[in-house]
């Protein structure tokens, strides 16, 4: 996992960098005035070790993933910090949460484990989700109707918006498109809940 305040600026950043730099050409291209600034929100970033977090954040940052070794640093003496996982959780309006397509059957299986039991938790309840399935270019990455039955996402979409979005490390217009995605039912919530009386 990565903590919140860092990976959230950072993305936070990327996405304000895209918007302004979209909105800037158009102005130009249709020589409008200046209309309001978009709307930012706050996502938490979740998955296990070793699932493609820092590389698809570097990935956005515009930065090389090729020399990306696995993050170590939360896991001397084999700590897990899942149990520390909520404290990133305050203030949250989305959930993006990162696997590795690959993995073996029986990872797979935690990670449902472990995405089932994150969402229980009251302060992600009913937020929007974008699953972020990644290492697709590997030969033996799962596709979405696998990935959809292994997660038992089907259920999950009782209580969250799910959004599944198949990516890798090389595939940066996927991971825009997932997080294109989530700002969309995001912006609709918004104006949902400005509209209420
Ligand atoms: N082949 C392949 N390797 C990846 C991909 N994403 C990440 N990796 C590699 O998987 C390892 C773990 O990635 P990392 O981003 O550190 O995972 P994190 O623990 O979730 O932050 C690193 O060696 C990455 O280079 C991908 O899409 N394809
Ligand atoms: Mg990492």
């Amino acid at each position: 996992m990565m903590g919140s305040s860092s990976v959230g600026q950072c993305c936070g950043l990327v996405w304000a960098f895209c918007r302004i730099g979209a909105h800037k050409c158009c102005q130009k291209l249709c020589c409008r005035s200046e209309s309001p600034p978009r709307p930012q929100y706050t996502v938490v970033c979740l998955g296990l070790s070793g699932a493609g977090k820092t590389t698809l954040v570097t990935l956005l940052c515009g930065e090389k993933t090729e020399e990306i070794v696995p993050t170590v640093g939360f896991q001397t003496g084999g700590a897990n910090i899942q149990p520390h996982w909520h404290r990133y959780y305050e203030g949250t309006e989305g959930i993006v949460f990162v696997l590795d397509s690959a993995c073996s059957d029986e990872a797979l299986q935690q990670v449902s484990e472990v995405l089932s039991s994150t969402l229980t938790h009251h302060s992600l309840q009913g937020l929007p989700l974008l699953i972020l399935a990644s290492h697709q270019d590997k030969p033996t990455a799962r596709n979405k109707d696998q990935l959809t039955e292994a997660l038992n996402l089907d259920s999950l979409k009782d209580s969250h918006e799910v959004v599944l979005q198949l990516c890798s490390r090389d595939d940066l217009p996927g991971v825009r498109e997932g997080l294109d995605r989530l700002a969309q039912i995001l912006h609709t919530t918004a104006d949902h809940e400005d509209n209420r009386v």
